[in-house]
């Protein structure tokens, strides 16, 4: 016979959490319905992207479960080291721009911290209304590594159709450099962003809101764009070099064959990726720019 638990369980609705500010979170309902929420208690952490269950409590709507996570999506932080911004998430959009430029090293940054965080990068070469013939040769030694890129010019909505496509269903963060372009081309693929960003923050009652705010917004394909503050200038988080290798796919394919289990690719004997280095397999730019990066990870050069 049903007890009162089962009349409690029957009213819990899979959600999907489309805001996080604070505790505060706005969560999706199957209806489409979209509603203020808060989680049952402090031990739950929610993250925009979670899928939870939620249920109506005199009105309010209150997260009681989190469903395992695919992964999550980790940015530097000051304080912790690594901070959590939001939950499956699957694709890194790295916008690189012939203005104001933006080097192989930093290209090289950004995808390590897409592979570190288990995401699909896609590079987004910004500006197609502005020629650059060097910039299209350094970009294209990274298509030769595997990595996929798309042009795109904010102001001609054709451009924006195959990275529409391309995206479909994914959940996508976009970085890139100061500059770039990202606000620009997040306006253009989502033209009520900022509406929704300033709503919410009417909604809750708190200005402040509107800078700590995690939020993922619909594409009209069906993909979902993250849009938080602190992503658009992500960082990669301390860590030891062999570590740091995940991020740098053509490295870590020989990283296996190295004489030592922890080597770490700078001196030792029988390391197999220096060894790539000195045979041409691995560029040795790609090589400078992990050494560098490890250097810096590891406090022993400036960020
Ligand atoms: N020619 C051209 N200019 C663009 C394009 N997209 C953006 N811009 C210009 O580039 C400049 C920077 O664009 P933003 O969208 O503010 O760049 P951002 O990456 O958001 O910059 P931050 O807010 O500093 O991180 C602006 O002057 C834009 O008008 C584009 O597709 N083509
Ligand atoms: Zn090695």
């Amino acid at each position: 016979m049903p007890g009162p638990d089962d009349a409690a369980l029957s009213t819990l609705q899979p959600a999907l959490v489309v805001a996080s500010f604070g505790r505060d979170l706005q969560v999706e309902l199957p209806d489409g319905s979209v509603r203020l929420a808060r989680p049952a208690n402090r031990r739950l952490r929610c993250l925009c992207g979670d899928s939870v269950d939620a249920e109506r409590i005199k009105g309010d709507w209150v997260v009681r479960h989190i469903q395992p996570r695919r992964e999550v999506f980790y940015r530097q932080d000051k304080r912790d080291g690594k901070r959590p911004v939001a939950a499956n998430v699957d694709t890194l959009l790295v916008l690189a721009s012939p203005e104001p430029g933006c080097s192989a090293e930093q290209v090289d940054r950004y995808l390590a911290i897409a592979e570190l965080n288990g995401l699909r990068p896609v590079l987004l070469r910004g500006k197609a209304d502005l020629p650059d013939a060097a910039f299209d040769a350094m970009l294209a030694e990274f298509n030769a590594l595997g990595y996929s890129s798309l042009s795109v010019a904010a102001d001609q909505p054709d451009s924006l159709a195959p990275l529409r496509h391309q995206l479909g269903q994914a959940r996508s963060v976009l970085c890139g450099l100061s500059g770039a372009g990202k606000s620009t081309l997040f306006n253009a693929l989502i033209p009520n962003a900022a509406q929704r960003t300033s709503s919410l923050s009417a909604a809750s009652g708190e200005g402040r809101h509107t800078t700590t705010t995690t939020l993922l917004h619909q594409l009209d394909g069906g993909g979902w764009l993250v849009d938080s503050p602190g992503v658009r200038d992500i960082r990669l988080w301390p860590m030891p070099a062999g570590e740091l290798i995940r991020g740098f796919r053509d490295l870590l394919a020989h990283e296996n064959d190295c004489r030592f289990a922890d080597c770490s690719h700078r001196h030792e004997p029988g390391c197999a990726v220096r060894n790539a280095v000195d045979a041409g397999s691995i560029s040795s730019r790609r090589y400078a720019s992990f050494c560098d990066l490890a250097d810096r990870l590891a406090g022993q050069l400036p960020p």
